[in-house]
């Protein structure tokens, strides 16, 4: 007797609609593995004590989990982990690394977090409270002797860059150059075809990026509006710096950690996009800054930095970049 011709058709529709999402699903996890493994020679070793493979967390330590993404020279590619350890350097509080980038294993989904004894909490901004609560004698005697209006200020400015000059840079790096910043991560010149894994990943982030920003709303604007709205709060830091070397004075203070971290992650970053232009053409204040936050709290630990000028000529040569456009 002769099959039905819709049957067989049936059937592999069935098996194909069943295989596809796993068939995604295994193609992320292998695209991640690449990652992982390409990105590896890129790491610059830093002074930072960092867990090793197999040894056993102890009582009492800081343990910090910070993406295993370590390009450019920065101490990290996450601003929000930059910002926390500026801020523990800052506050001298020692602590030692773990690097990763385990989503599902953080308490918020975000990175970083930290542990210490039974304590494991994400979220920059609520960790630094914590720690500001847990090791008072680390308290930072410049952030204790800032008045109401600064304090005020302070907090302002915090959650400026961390909620939104983050989010225009991010429209960058995650949406319109998300492949150059891919590139950028493992060393390749603009001009080098991408490795399928990174693109697979770089196209997962993009949407993931553009889906997130237009929710948030920013992601409704033009690609030109958000690098204009972006630039302004660049001039707000600007002009709120003007002589002053760093935000509120003349020391560092803890809303120091979140606009080093931020701006780090726009001027020294060897991928061209309009608000790192205007921060170099039109605010030269800010690249000063930089480099008086990572004299004053990195000092020479982390070596070299892409840092603009000579510098990031150097860096470009070593990264391949030399082609700018
Ligand atoms: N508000 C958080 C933001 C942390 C955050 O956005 N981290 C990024 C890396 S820089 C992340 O984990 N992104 C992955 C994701 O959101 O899926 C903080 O201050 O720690």
């Amino acid at each position: 007797m002769a099959t039905h011709p819709v049957l067989p058709t049936l059937i592999v529709l069935a098996a194909i609609l069943g295989l596809l999402p796993a068939s995604a699903w295994g193609v992320a996890r292998y695209a991640r593995h690449r990652l992982r493994v390409l990105m590896k020679p890129t790491f610059l070793v830093s002074n930072t004590p960092t867990l090793k493979e197999g040894q056993r967390k102890q009582a009492g330590v800081l343990y910090v989990h910070v993406p295993d993404l370590r390009p450019w020279g920065h101490p990290n590619a996450s601003p929000f982990s930059l910002k926390l350890e500026t801020w523990l350097r800052m506050a001298g509080i020692p602590y030692v690394v773990i690097r990763g980038f385990n989503l599902r294993a953080a308490p918020k989904g975000k990175i970083p977090y930290i542990e210490i004894d039974d304590v494991i909490m994400g979220d920059s901004e609520l960790i630094i409270q914590f720690l500001q609560k847990r090791f008072p004698e680390h308290r930072l005697p410049a952030d204790a002797a800032l008045t109401t209006e600064q304090r005020g200020a302070a907090l302002a400015f915090t959650r400026m860059v961390s909620e939104h000059t983050v989010a225009c840079m991010g429209y960058s790096r995650n949406v319109e150059n998300v492949q150059q910043t891919f590139r950028a991560y493992v060393g390749l010149k603009p001009s080098d075809p991408l490795p399928f894994a990174l693109w697979v990943v770089a196209r997962m982030v993009r949407r993931g990026t553009g889906k997130r920003l237009a929710l948030q709303g920013l992601g409704k604007h033009t690609r030109d509006e958000i690098y204009e709205i972006g630039a302004r709060d660049l001039k707000a830091i600007a002009d709120f710096l003007g002589d002053k070397p760093f935000m509120m004075g003349t020391e560092p203070t803890t809303v120091d950690a979140s606009v080093f971290a931020v701006l780090a992650e726009i001027l020294w970053i060897p991928v061209e996009f309009p608000m790192k232009t205007y921060a170099y053409a039109e605010l030269p204040v800010l690249d000063a800054y930089l480099h008086r936050m990572r004299k004053a709290v990195w000092g020479s630990t982390v070596e070299p930095w892409y840092v603009g000028g000579e510098e990031a000529e150097r860096m470009h040569g070593r990264l391949g970049l030399t082609d700018k456009s």
